[in-house]
């Protein structure tokens, strides 16, 4: 069990168990999009299991989606942040789901849409009880954003199952990116007692891409098992 617990011991309860992790392939047959809306009652309502991708505009959300599915053009990408405004299902081998959240931390919006698009983040996260496991993504380039760092405190308050994906590893050196990560992990861990799984990807050269189906696969397992 993934028992993520601040340095200050707020409570943190998980909402689904995890066996630990291990090497297991998964296949992705087929995926394909399924709906785009504002509001959790709309979402899908066949209970399968989402994992959702989260993080600032132009982190590479959408695009670690169609990394995965090795789908080019399944989840809208832009070079322009700020675009996604909705929750975007994507279902997976007729049985569980990717899902595009919208980003956060764009500058050049409007209060009244800062504020919606908290309110449709927040709505999903903490009332989806189809949301199995959230994957907070974070430039591999950059040192910690206080942005980020607030949101996953938010996290852990509200004792959200989380982990932490960095993309875009292929624009860094490799002792670079190891450094960045450790750096990373330091910062994580003087506020929390251990570190939530962390995963390094790249959407342009597909690493990363077997460790994160792997576990997805073996979070799949336990839910199933769990039933
Ligand atoms: N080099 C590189 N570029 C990436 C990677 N992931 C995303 N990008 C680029 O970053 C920009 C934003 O990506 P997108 O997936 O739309 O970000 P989102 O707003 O978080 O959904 C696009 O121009 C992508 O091509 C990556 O792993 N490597
Ligand atoms: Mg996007």
């Amino acid at each position: 069990m993934v028992s993520l617990l601040k340095k200050e011991n707020v409570s943190s309860q998980c909402r689904n168990c995890f066996i630990a992790y291990r090497m297991k392939k998964m296949e992705i047959k087929n995926a394909r999009f399924v709906i785009s809306n504002s509001d959790i009652a709309k979402c899908p309502t066949d209970n399968k299991p989402e994992f959702a991708f989260i993080g600032r505009s132009n982190v590479g959300k959408s695009s670690l989606i169609n990394m995965l599915t090795r789908n080019g053009k399944l989840a809208m990408t832009s070079s322009m942040p700020g675009k996604t405004l909705l929750i975007n299902h994507f279902i997976v081998n007729g049985d569980w789901y990717l899902v595009d959240l919208p980003g956060y931390g764009y500058a050049k919006r409007s209060k009244s849409q800062v504020e919606r698009l908290e309110h449709i983040i927040s709505s999903y996260i903490l009332e989806r009880q189809q949301m199995t496991l959230l994957f907070v993504l974070v430039d591999a380039r950059l040192e910690p954003q206080k942005i980020d760092m607030e949101f996953i405190s938010w996290l852990g308050e509200n004792g959200v199952p989380f982990s932490i994906v960095f993309t875009k590893a292929d624009k860094l050196k490799k002792t670079d990116l190891r450094n960045n990560v450790e750096r990373y992990k330091k910062h994580l861990l003087e506020e929390w007692e251990e570190l939530p799984p962390i995963f390094v990807t790249s959407s342009e050269t597909a690493f990363g891409r077997e460790e994160l189906l792997s576990y997805i696969s073996d979070v799949l397992d336990s839910v199933n098992s769990a039933e």
